[in-house]
């Protein structure tokens, strides 16, 4: 608003010249005193009239009061770059005026000084009385106050006091020249031009600045470029009827850091969309390489009363050596079945599509605890890429069972006899942890962007033509299977609820 304003205000405002030296004016002539707001001028205890007995030129005047103790006004300029020359304006005392002081002061501008510019370190410029007087009518008089030498090309405002003394008066103010070239940057908040505002003192500008008004968190940084999708197979380590769609959720993760880089907060947004499964199945996310100390608590999880986990005080899941998060224990927490017969939900066509509760889960970092003693480095975002996002379903209420994405770890939770058996090849080689004997097949799939998902006991090579290929091959081969390509997806195999 204020960048459009401003482009016409550009045209109104004046700039005039007197031989080599350029003078802001302001006349009031704009005639609303909300464009001078606009155009970065400050008045305290003015108004603008066009009443022609209170103009002193043209068809406006600014206008105080005044009062028998002294009443306080105020009008600072914004910021100029200053000129030799004099600060110069037009005062008229109506009938009744006893006195009227006006002080002048220089603000220097400090860019220290986040919230306005503004230096502390206010220069006296001088005082000027004006009054009355007894047999004058109405008179205008001048009041001027010197901007010396040494002050050229100094960045800074006027700043004009009034007090005004006389029992229910009028002061009037117009054509304030201050020479200078005007320097505020109406679409930066008013800030001189080329220096950004830092509302909240990060070190962050508030144009770059995520959250401008929190100086413990500066950015934004997802994990993906929109949401993604996780699907689950839940019969591991049986190969199972391999339509993914035991569990289908779409995820985004957004790591907020502050201005020094520290990841302060994880955002895990999740959007169940699917569960084609007869078992109640949870669902955890473990964050590899965070220790579990290091989290303030957690937000947003949804967890039955019965349920199987123990958590810490801080909300994460007890008994894991990374730090590691239960979003849902039981599917129905977040899904709700369709009933009449259905098998799982989301999954067959012929029941009505549900939508799944969307949760926000905020997982809150302790600050690095720098002491004496000991020196504990912050989490950074290299910390927390998809190497450490360890996501997992809890298959039917046995702790003991999670099914995770191939090469990733188990948590300390789960039951060890359970690998090498049936279809699953986890043996003592990381990489091979939850690959099938057959190809390598996996159980878990993580894509980087949200796809469809399989009708129930549709295989998933069925709607996507290339994942055999992919898969068999460890990965090499069409790495890109899930996508839209010509050719790559079957219609009829797929469902797309959200
Ligand atoms: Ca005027
Ligand atoms: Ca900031
Ligand atoms: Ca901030
Ligand atoms: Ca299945």
């Amino acid at each position: 608003m204020r960048k459009i304003l401003f482009c016409y205000l550009l045209v109104l405002l004046s700039f005039q010249s007197f031989g080599k030296s350029e003078y802001l004016v302001n006349d009031g002539e704009i005639g609303n005193i909300n464009d001078y707001y606009s155009a970065c001028w400050d008045f305290y205890n003015f108004s603008l009239t066009d009443k022609s007995d209170y103009v002193t030129e043209g068809k406006y005047s600014f206008l105080t009061k005044g009062s028998k103790e002294g009443y306080r006004s105020d009008i600072k300029s914004p910021w100029i770059k200053f000129e030799h020359g004099k600060v110069d304006m037009d005062v008229t005392p109506y009938s009744g005026v006893d006195e009227a002081k006006i002080y002048a002061f220089f603000i220097p501008f400090d860019a220290e000084n986040k919230k306005n510019g503004e230096s502390s370190d206010y220069e006296y410029l001088g005082y000027h009385n004006v009054n009355h007087g007894s047999k004058n009518k109405d008179k205008t008089k001048k009041a001027d106050f010197n901007i010396s030498k040494d002050m050229e090309g100094e960045l800074g405002k006027i700043h004009l006091v009034f007090v005004v003394y006389g029992d229910d008066v009028l002061l009037g103010v117009d054509n304030i020249e201050i020479p200078g070239a005007y320097y505020s940057d109406p679409s930066s908040n008013c800030f001189p031009k080329g220096e950004k505002k830092d509302s909240d003192g990060d070190g962050v500008v508030d144009d770059e600045d995520d959250y401008p008004d929190d100086k413990y968190k500066a950015y934004n940084n997802y994990l993906t470029q929109g949401p993604a999708t996780l699907m689950f197979e839940d019969l591991w380590p049986a190969k199972g009827d391999y339509d993914f769609n035991d569990l289908v959720l779409d995820y985004e993760i957004n790591r907020v850091t502050d201005a020094g880089g520290d990841v302060v907060e994880v955002l895990i947004d999740i959007l169940p969309r699917a569960a084609g499964a007869g078992y109640s199945n949870g669902f955890g996310i473990e964050f590899t390489g965070i220790s579990p100390s290091r989290i303030d608590k957690v937000e947003g999880l949804k967890i039955s009363s019965n349920s199987i986990h123990e958590f810490m005080s801080n909300g994460l899941e007890e008994g894991n050596e990374h730090a590691t998060i239960i979003a849902f224990d039981k599917v129905n927490n977040v899904l709700t079945h369709p009933g009449g017969g259905a098998v799982g939900i989301n999954t067959d066509p012929k029941f009505p599509l549900q939508s799944g509760e969307k949760l926000r889960i905020t997982m809150y970092i302790r600050p690095a605890i720098v002491t004496t003693r000991t020196s504990e480095e912050g989490i950074k975002l290299s910390d927390l890429t998809m190497e450490n996002f360890n996501p997992f379903l809890i298959v039917n209420q046995k702790r003991g069972i999670e099914v995770h994405l191939p090469g990733k770890m188990p948590t300390a939770h789960v039951d060890k006899s359970l690998f090498g058996t049936k279809e699953d090849n986890s043996t003592g080689d990381e990489d091979a942890f939850y690959r099938g004997k057959e190809s390598g097949l996996p159980w878990a799939l993580n894509v980087t962007e949200s796809i469809p998902y399989l009708i129930n006991k549709e295989s998933i090579t069925k709607g996507y033509n290339m994942f055999y290929k992919w898969a068999a091959t460890g990965g090499k081969d069409y790495p890109d299977w899930y996508k839209d390509n010509n050719g790559y997806r079957s219609g009829k195999a797929l469902l797309n609820a959200k």
